[in-house]
């Protein structure tokens, strides 16, 4: 059985999503970021990084969410999570899947623990202050995909609109920008929070639709 490791609301969302989402038989192991559940020496030897998500499949533990999310939608093609038959357009969603990865969810890092970035807490009020700059400038070049009036980020729904809907609930939740400032992510949001299987999910990680 394959086993997903998460923490309420954290980045294990997207996968979480994309595995319902995929009518995926799965447990759902909760593992929390914050009573030190991650740090046991029991899940760091499911993942030593001490992360959410990790996913324990038959062939082994993945890590890491635009690979977790890749895997997914190439394991259940019939859910249709990405586009598996045009090489270029699955390789633009794990390249939107790796932004947000790589950098949203980084900027995102340095708002909410300035002080894991610097070892002067001097300084700590600026890392976030720049956070919430990179913050405003990432989620604003992702605004512009919806100024066509699209619905999802690649046009038809994949993996990258239930990894986008945790930035954008982490932007209210953490007070790190104004949800009416993109009125495109804001509609993208709720849609992707009105999708039957994203509403079983935020129900079983005990999250409310924001
Ligand atoms: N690059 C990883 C990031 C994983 C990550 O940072 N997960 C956070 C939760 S959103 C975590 O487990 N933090 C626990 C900690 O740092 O103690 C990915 O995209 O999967």
């Amino acid at each position: 059985m394959i086993k997903l490791f998460y923490s309420p609301g954290a980045c294990s969302l997207a996968p979480h999503i994309a595995l319902e989402e995929a009518g995926a038989e799965f447990d759902a192991v909760l593992t929390s970021t914050r009573d030190g559940s991650v740090s046991r020496p029991e899940y760091l030897a499911v993942n030593p990084k001490g992360k959410v998500p990790a996913l324990l499949t038959e062939r082994g533990v993945l890590t890491e969410n635009p690979a977790i999310l890749g895997w997914i939608a190439q394991t259940y093609p019939e859910a249709r999570l990405a586009n598996l038959q045009d090489s270029y357009a699955f390789s633009d969603t794990q390249a939107f899947n790796s932004f947000l990865s790589s950098t949203v969810h980084v900027a995102f890092n340095h708002w909410f623990k300035p002080e894991g970035w610097t070892a002067d807490p001097d300084v700590a009020p600026t890392v976030k202050a720049r956070a919430g700059e990179l913050i405003a400038k990432h989620l604003g070049l992702i605004e512009s995909r919806f100024s066509d009036g699209r619905e999802w980020v690649h046009g038809d729904y994949t993996t990258s609109d239930g990894y986008l809907v945790v930035f954008s609930r982490w932007l209210t939740l953490m007070r790190a920008g104004r949800i009416e400032d993109y009125p495109g992510l804001a509609l993208h949001r709720a849609r992707v929070q009105a999708r039957p299987a994203v509403q079983r999910v935020l129900e079983r990680e005990g999250l409310h639709a924001l």
